[in-house]
This record gives structure tokens, sequence and C-alpha cells, in this order.
């Protein structure tokens, strides 16, 4: 394989006081943005949908390869039954499968196994990874650092939604193989997450967290 074609970058260098600003408006807007677990059922707009998922699709990723799938499911009868799946896998994680320790991490967040905003919230974004791809011919491609990429992709969709006015929850029912089943998705693709996406409900609480502070999370060598 020969490499290219190739084409100008077209990148547009800021005057460093426009980055500052730029580096600290995002700050600040990324920090506002909060896990929400209590909805209102007011619908999303599907063109604001569709460009964050245009928006996470811009992700970089193992040899461009985008080994992610979006399946959006606003249907309430899919929702019901991604709740109650989704509820069975979390009584069995609140019940047994979770530690001690791992349960009383969680303590401060509020969470159980109820999940009412699986069927409140407008939207769910389930989020699929592709280990590999499968051709007409039935040859399979394999994809690489899927779940970097996908994770990466994610990251991009959860920042676009916040952007857009959004608010959304990050929700691992584990297992998630259900979601297969239920958005017929085949089987080279792993659920990765699910995420809610809505309005939060009028008087929406969130528990009170702090972020660890810059010298907490980073070294300057
Ligand atoms: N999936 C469970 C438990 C849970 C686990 C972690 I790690 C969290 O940060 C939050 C919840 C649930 O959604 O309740």
């Amino acid at each position: 394989m020969t490499p290219g074609p190739f084409a100008p970058l077209n990148f547009h260098p800021l005057p460093e006081a426009e980055m500052q600003e730029r580096a600290a408006a995002f700050y600040a807007h990324l920090r506002s943005r909060r896990s929400v677990r209590d909805y209102s059922n007011q619908p999303v707009p599907q063109d604001v949908i569709e460009n964050c998922l245009l928006a996470a699709g811009t992700a970089p990723s193992g040899a461009n390869k985008q080994p992610w799938h979006f399946a959006v499911v606003r249907d309430p009868d899919v929702k019901r039954r991604i709740r109650e799946a989704a509820e069975e896998e979390e009584r069995a994680f609140y019940s047994q499968r979770a530690s001690e320790a791992w349960l009383n991490d969680l303590a401060p967040l509020g969470t159980d196994a109820n999940k009412p905003f699986l069927e409140i919230a407008p939207c769910l974004i389930a989020i699929f990874s592709q280990s590999y791809l499968l051709d007409d011919e039935g040859q399979k491609h394999l994809n690489y650092y899927v779940i970097e990429s996908v994770g990466i992709a994610t990251g991009f969709l959860i920042a676009a939604l916040h952007n857009a006015g959004l608010a959304c929850l990050t929700h691992t029912p584990s297992p998630m193989r259900f979601l297969n089943d239920i958005l017929g998705r085949p089987s080279n693709e792993r659920p990765f997450l699910l995420l809610v996406v809505g309005y939060p409900a009028d008087k929406a609480q969130v528990p009170v967290i702090t972020k660890k502070p810059l010298s907490d999370i980073a070294t300057f060598i």
C-alpha cells in the first residue's frame, strides 16, 4: 500500500490571549457538567443528537477504523425492555456481585438497583465497540486500540451533549450483553456503555463531589 493521499492541514494558530481565554472558558464549561440520574420526560431534538453523534465520530481511532456504533433509543417499549434487563443485572450487582468495598465507594452517590431514568429519559444511546469487522465475503478485519478509541469517542459525545445543553449519565449495568439482543446488534459488537440523555427533572439533585486538583492529576517534568 502506498501512503496518502495527503491534503493541507489548514491549522490557524490563535493569539496567546485568545488561547488562554478559550482554555479557561472550556474548563469552566466542562466543570459545570454533572452526571444526572433524575430526568424530565421532555423530548430532545433529533438534529441536536445527530450533530453530537457526528462530533463523537470525529474522534481519533486506531488506524482510523472508527470501531464504534451508537444505537439511539427513543421507543418507550424498547426503553422499558432495557430498564427491565438492566435492573435484573443491577439487583444481582447490589445484592451479590459487588464487594463490600465497592458498595461503600458507591454509597455517597445514593445509587441502587432501581433505574427509572432508563424509561423516563427521552433518549438512550447504547454505545458499542467493534472488536472486528466482517466483510461481505465473511472475512474478518481487525480493529486496533478499540477500547481507547471508543472511550475517546464517548468522551467527545459527553462533551458535545453538555455543550448542546443536554444532561447525560454514563450507565454501565454489568454485564450488558442484553443490549445486543434487545437492539439487534451483531456479535462482533460489545456494549461499551449506555448513555442516558435528556433534560434534568425540575429540582434534580446531584451528590456533592469534588474533583482532584491539578497537583494530584498532573506532573510537569
Ligand atoms: N452499575 C451500577 C453501579 C455503579 C457503579 C459505578 I463504578 C458507579 O460509578 C455508579 C454505579 C449502577 O449504575 O447503579
